[in-house]
C-alpha cells in the first residue's frame, strides 16, 4: 500500500515560484553600510568583522563560472511549514551553480554539527520531501550554538566536508548564533561562510528588512480554519463558549492573525495587556463582561483566543514570575535549589517572596500556584507554556459569572470548552506562500554563497506582489541586534518584534472587536487551497496585507 495520499503525490510536482531576479544569473547590488537597530557602538566592537555590511539586493547579471562549491544546512528549534522547501530551494539553486556542487544536511539540529552527523542530499531525497510540511528530512533540535569548543567542533566536520558555507534556519536566537559564529569564522580566517534563514510560526523574528518569518502564514491559516470549524459548530449548537489558546511563546501575532482571519467574539492581545497594566481580575472582568452582554441577547455562546504567553504579560505575575525564577535559584551555584520534597519548596517559595507577590501568587486558583512554585525547565525558569491558560480563565470566569448571577446582573447560562491549539500547524503541509517563500528563501541563499557572503540572512521581500515581483537579497544579521540582559549579563540578541499597538493589524484589530463581541460576525476560513483562483490559493496573511497596505 502506498504511503502518500494522492494529494501528497500531486503536490509534489508542484514548482515553487521564484522572483524574477532568480530566475536567471545574478549580480549583487550593495546599498550603503549599515548599523545595528541599538547599541552600535558595543555590537560593531563585538562584532568587527560582520558589522555595517550593506544590505544586497540581487537584480539580473551576467552568468559567472564557479569553481565546485559544497554547502551545509542545519534546521533549528521548533518545526514551521515549509523548512523543506527552504533545503529544496537551497538544493535546486547549489546544483544550478555546478551539477558537481553537494549539499549536505546536519542531523536533529545544530547538535548534528558538533556531533558529526550528517547526511548528503541526492535527488531522490529531495523529490520525497518537496513541498511537504515538517523538518523530518534531517529532523531539528534545540542545542544552543554559542561555545567556542562548538564552534571548533563545527570546523572539524565543515572542513572534513570540504563546505565553504552554513546555512542555519532558524528563529531569533538561531540567527544570533549564527551570526556570532560567522564572526568566528571569519576572525579566525576559517574561510567558511554562515548564513541565516528567517523560521518560526511565531511570526517574532521580522523588521524593516524581514517581512515575515516562514510558517507563519501556513500555521496561522491552519489554526483559522480550524477555529473558523468550531465558530461554526459554536453558531449552529449555541450552547458552548469556546476558550482557545494558540502558540505563539511570548509574541500574540499568531492570536491576532487568527483573530483577523476569523472575527472571534474575543482575542486578548498579550502586549496590550502589558501595556494598559491589567491584572488576572481586570481580564477576568474583561471576558465576563462580553459574555454577560451576549447572554443579554439570547447568545450564550462565543470564542475566545488566548495567546500562549498571556500569563507572563501580565505585569503583576510578570513580576511574581521573576521573582520565583531568582529565589529558586542557589546564588552560590547558579542552579535551581533542591528539595526533600515539594511541600518544602512550596513553603520556602512561599516564605521567601515579597509579601505582594505571595498575594498574587495566593490568589491564583491552587493548582496553578502549585505549578508555578513546583515546575521549571532545564534553565530553572518557571514553565509558564505548561500552565493552561484557556481553563484557568474560563474557570475564573465561570466564578466571576456565578458571582454577577447571585447579585441578578446576569442571567445567561455559561458552559466552556477548551482547545489548544499548536503542534496541529507547525507541520502541515506548506501553503502556496510559503511554499514558494521558502523555495525562494533557500534558493536566494546559494547566490547570498556565491557572491562570498557570511553573517548575513536570506531576505524575500516584497511579498504580497505576485511571486515574479517579489524582491530577492541578504540582510546582515548585526543589523538587526542590540544588547538584551539574559541570565545577569548583557548579550547581543536580534530584537524580537511583538505586535506592535499602533500598527496597522492592531488597529484594524481594535477598531472592529466590540462590534465582533456583540454580534456574531464569524468568518469560516476554509482549509489551505493549493489549486483554484489566485485569491484563494496565494492570499498573504491579514497582517502582512494591513502592513503593507498603503
Ligand atoms: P521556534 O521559535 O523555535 O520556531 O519555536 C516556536 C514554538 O513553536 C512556540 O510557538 C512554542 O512555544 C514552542 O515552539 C514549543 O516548543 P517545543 O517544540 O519545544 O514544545
Amino acid at each position: 500500500m502506498s504511503t502518500k495520499s494522492n494529494l501528497q503525490v500531486a503536490r509534489a510536482a508542484y514548482q515553487p515560484k521564484l522572483p524574477k531576479a532568480l530566475q536567471g544569473p545574478v549580480k549583487a547590488v550593495e546599498g550603503a553600510a549599515t548599523e545595528s537597530v541599538g547599541n552600535q557602538a558595543e555590537i560593531k566592537k563585538l562584532f568587527p568583522n560582520t558589522y555595517g555590511m550593506p544590505v544586497i539586493t540581487f537584480e539580473a547579471g551576467e552568468k559567472v563560472e564557479l569553481p565546485k562549491f559544497n554547502v551545509g544546512i542545519i534546521l533549528s528549534g521548533g518545526q514551521a511549514p515549509g523548512g523543506h522547501n527552504v533545503i529544496s530551494g537551497l538544493y535546486d539553486g547549489v546544483k544550478s551553480l555546478g551539477k558537481d556542487n553537494k549539499l549536505y544536511g546536519f542531523l536533529m539540529g545544530p547538535g548534528g554539527l558538533v556531533d558529526h552527523k550528517y547526511i548528503e542530499f541526492t535527488d531522490e531525497l529531495i523529490d520525497e520531501y518537496r513541498n511537504t510540511g515538517g523538518f523530518d528530512i534531517i529532523g531539528s533540535g534545540r542545542t544552543k550554538l554559542e561555545k567556542v569548543d562548538q564552534f571548533e567542533k563545527g570546523i572539524e566536520i565543515l572542513r572534513k566536508l570540504d563546505i565553504k558555507a552554513l546555512v542555519i534556519i532558524g528563529g531569533d536566537d538561531s540567527n544570533t548564533n549564527a551570526c556570532v559564529l560567522a564572526e568566528y569564522y571569519a576572525a579566525k580566517k576559517y574561510g567558511v561562510q554562515v548564513l541565516g534563514c528567517p523560521k518560526t510560526i511565531d511570526g517574532d523574528l521580522k523588521n524593516e528588512q524581514i517581512e515575515t518569518s516562514f510558517g507563519f502564514d501556513t500555521a496561522t491559516k491552519t489554526y483559522s480554519e480550524l477555529i473558523g470549524n468550531i465558530e461554526r459548530d459554536c453558531n449552529s449548537a449555541r450552547k458552548y463558549w469556546h476558550f482557545i489558546k494558540l502558540m505563539g511563546r511570548s509574541a500574540s501575532h499568531i492570536a491576532l492573525e487568527c483573530a483577523l482571519q476569523t472575527q472571534p467574539n474575543i482575542c486578548l492581545i498579550s502586549e496590550e495587556i502589558e501595556a494598559k497594566n491589567m491584572s488576572l481580575d481586570d481580564v477576568v472582568n474583561y471576558i465576563a463582561k462580553i459574555i454577560a452582554d451576549r447572554a443579554a441577547d439570547g447568545n450564550n455562546f462565543g470564542t475566545v483566543l488566548i495567546p500562549e504567553g498571556l500569563i507572563e504579560f501580565i505585569p503583576a505575575i510578570k513580576k511574581l514570575i521573576k521573582e520565583l525564577n531568582e529565589v529558586l535559584t542557589d546564588p552560590a551555584t547558579g542552579e535551581s535549589r533542591v528539595f526533600a520534597s515539594a511541600e518544602e519548596q512550596i513553603k520556602f517559595v512561599k516564605s521567601n517572596i515579597a509579601a505582594e507577590n505571595l498575594k498574587i501568587l495566593e490568589s491564583l486558583p491552587s493548582d496553578v500556584e502549585r505549578q508555578l512554585c513546583l515546575d521549571r525547565d532545564p534553565h530553572g525558569n518557571v514553565q509558564v507554556s505548561l500552565i493552561e491558560t484557556e481553563k484557568l480563565l474560563s474557570r475564573m470566569v465561570g466564578k466571576k459569572l456565578a458571582e454577577w448571577k447571585a447579585e441578578g446582573k446576569y442571567t445567561g447560562k455559561f458552559s466552556a470548552q477548551h482547545h489548544f491549539f499548536g503542534y496541529e500547524g507547525r507541520c502541515a503541509a506548506p501553503s502556496n506562500y510559503d511554499a514558494d517563500y521558502c523555495y525562494s528563501l533557500g534558493y536566494n541563499a546559494s547566490r547570498l554563497i556565491a557572491n562570498g557572503k557570511t553573517g548575513y540572512m536570506s531576505i524575500i521581500k516584497n511579498t504580497t506582489a505576485p511571486a515574479a515581483e517579489w524582491i530577492a537579497g541578504g540582510v546582515p544579521i548585526t543589523m538587526m541586534m542590540n544588547l538584551e540582559r539574559r541570565n545577569g549579563a548583557d548579550k547581543p540578541v536580534i530584537r524580537k518584534a511583538l505586535v506592535e499597538l499602533d500598527g496597522k493589524p492592531f488597529k484594524f484589530f481594535a477598531a472592529h472587536r466590540e462590534e465582533w463581541a456583540k454580534t456574531t460576525s464569524y468568518v469560516y476560513p476554509g482549509p489551505i487551497q493549493y489549486w483554484g483562483p489566485t485569491e484563494v490559493c496565494d492570499e498573504p496573511t491579514k497582517t502582512l496585507q494591513l502592513e503593507q497596505s498603503k
